[in-house]
C-alpha cells in the first residue's frame, strides 16, 4: 500500500512507479489531509474523476490516466484549485476500488501474509530525495 498522510504540498508529490493493479497494490489516503472525502473505506466511485479536473460537486480524487497524474480537489468543481499529490506510470488503469480512505493511517497494521507489495512511503521526505532506506517493507 502507498500511504498518504502528509500535508499535500508542491514538494510533496509521490511518484509511484510500481504500482500493480490486482496485485494487491492499494493506494491509502488519510482523512486528517483528504478531508474534503466524506466516509472511510473503499473511496466512493462518485468521489473519483478521470479526467484533467472535476466535472461535478462531489469529485475529490482526479486522475488523468494519459499522464498518470493524481490530484485531490477538495470541493469539485468549487473554486478551490485541485492539488498535485502523486504521478503513477501515465497509463495505469487506476480505479476509485484501488483508493482506500482510513481516518489514521499510520495506524495500520501490516497484514499478516503481505507480500513485498506492501511499501509505506515515508512522506516526510521530498519525493525527490526519496531512497531505498524511506521504503519499508512489512
Ligand atoms: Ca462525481
Ligand atoms: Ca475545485
Amino acid at each position: 500500500m502507498f500511504i498518504f498522510d502528509a500535508a499535500l504540498t508542491a514538494a510533496n508529490v509521490d511518484h509511484i512507479t510500481d504500482f500493480r493493479r490486482g496485485g494487491g497494490d492499494t493506494l491509502e489516503l488519510d482523512l486528517s489531509v483528504f478531508s474534503g472525502i466524506s466516509g472511510a473505506g473503499v473511496l466512493d466511485a462518485s468521489a473519483f474523476h478521470r479526467g484533467t479536473s472535476a466535472a461535478d460537486a462531489d469529485d475529490r480524487i482526479i486522475y488523468d490516466k494519459d499522464t498518470g497524474n493524481l490530484f485531490y480537489d477538495a470541493d469539485g468543481v468549487g473554486g478551490a484549485d485541485q492539488v498535485l499529490f502523486a504521478t503513477l506510470e501515465a497509463g495505469t488503469n487506476l480505479t476509485a476500488g484501488d483508493i482506500f480512505v482510513a481516518a489514521n493511517t499510520s495506524a495500520a497494521q501490516p497484514k499478516e501474509g503481505a507480500g513485498v507489495a506492501d511499501i509505506a512511503i515515508d512522506l516526510t521526505q521530498p519525493a525527490e530525495a526519496l531512497h531505498t532506506a524511506d521504503f519499508f517493507l512489512f
